[in-house]
């Protein structure tokens, strides 16, 4: 961990892998991501639908890790411990159906810090009693083409029930447009983490500058 967790980087989160960029250069894309001002990035590259080999994917993580170093903001790594300690990652995102959570922050302490996916109220309420988690990913807020296994649609309503309740900031995901950024802020999130606002944006600065700014 080179860059400590603060709140303020949920802001404008990009989570991106090789499948969410088909006929794309994964790197490009986010090296232009960060031009425009992204506040975090999460390495999101997904087994089975990505376009990369082992190999391949760990040199991708190694160059964006390089990128993210540069421009000072947080690389983290979804759902794998080995990838996120290899390439000296920031942090790591864990879901609800990946290693358990107490597990990786043991395994993790002192070297990442920990985003973990809740998307309702069991959840938070669960996860609040954890030592060591450092932020929550709450969603679908709505309808999401990214993830197919994705959790019930929560809603903004939802979203805000979630925040209230939460101990830790919260950052809002799942189908978030640039028209949703000032809604999703009034529930109180900290954030939106979003892939195809981002990966498919006919405006890059447009975009990024929104989320920054809301
Ligand atoms: N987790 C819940 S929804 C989602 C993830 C990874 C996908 C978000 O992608 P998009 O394109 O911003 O809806
Ligand atoms: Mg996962």
């Amino acid at each position: 961990m080179e860059i400590a967790f603060t709140p303020d980087q949920l802001r404008a989160y990009f989570v991106c892998g090789s499948q969410d960029v088909p006929g794309k250069d994964l790197i490009a894309v986010v090296k232009a991501a960060i031009a425009a001002g992204i506040t975090a990035f999460q390495f999101r590259d997904k087994g089975m639908k990505s376009n990369l080999t082992v190999e391949q994917r760990l040199d991708a993580a190694q160059q964006i890790r390089e990128l993210c170093r540069r421009a000072m903001i947080p690389f983290i790594v979804d759902d794998d411990v080995d990838l996120a300690l290899a390439t000296a990652a920031d942090g790591i995102h864990v879901g609800q159906s990946d290693e358990k959570i107490q597990q990786v922050i043991q395994q993790v302490r002192g070297q990442l810090f920990v985003g973990y996916s809740c998307s309702n109220l069991a959840e938070i309420t669960a996860a609040d009693q954890v030592a060591g988690i450092d932020y929550y990913g709450s969603g679908p807020v709505f309808a999401t083409n990214s993830k197919a296994d994705a959790s019930p649609v929560i809603g903004l309503a939802g979203l805000k029930q979630l925040v209230t309740v939460a101990t830790r900031p919260v950052v809002a995901i799942g189908g978030i447009t640039e028209a949703q950024l000032t809604a999703i802020r009034q529930t109180g999130a900290a954030g939106s983490a979003v892939i195809s606002m981002i990966a498919q944006s006919d405006d890059l600065q447009r975009t990024v500058t929104a989320m920054r700014q809301v």
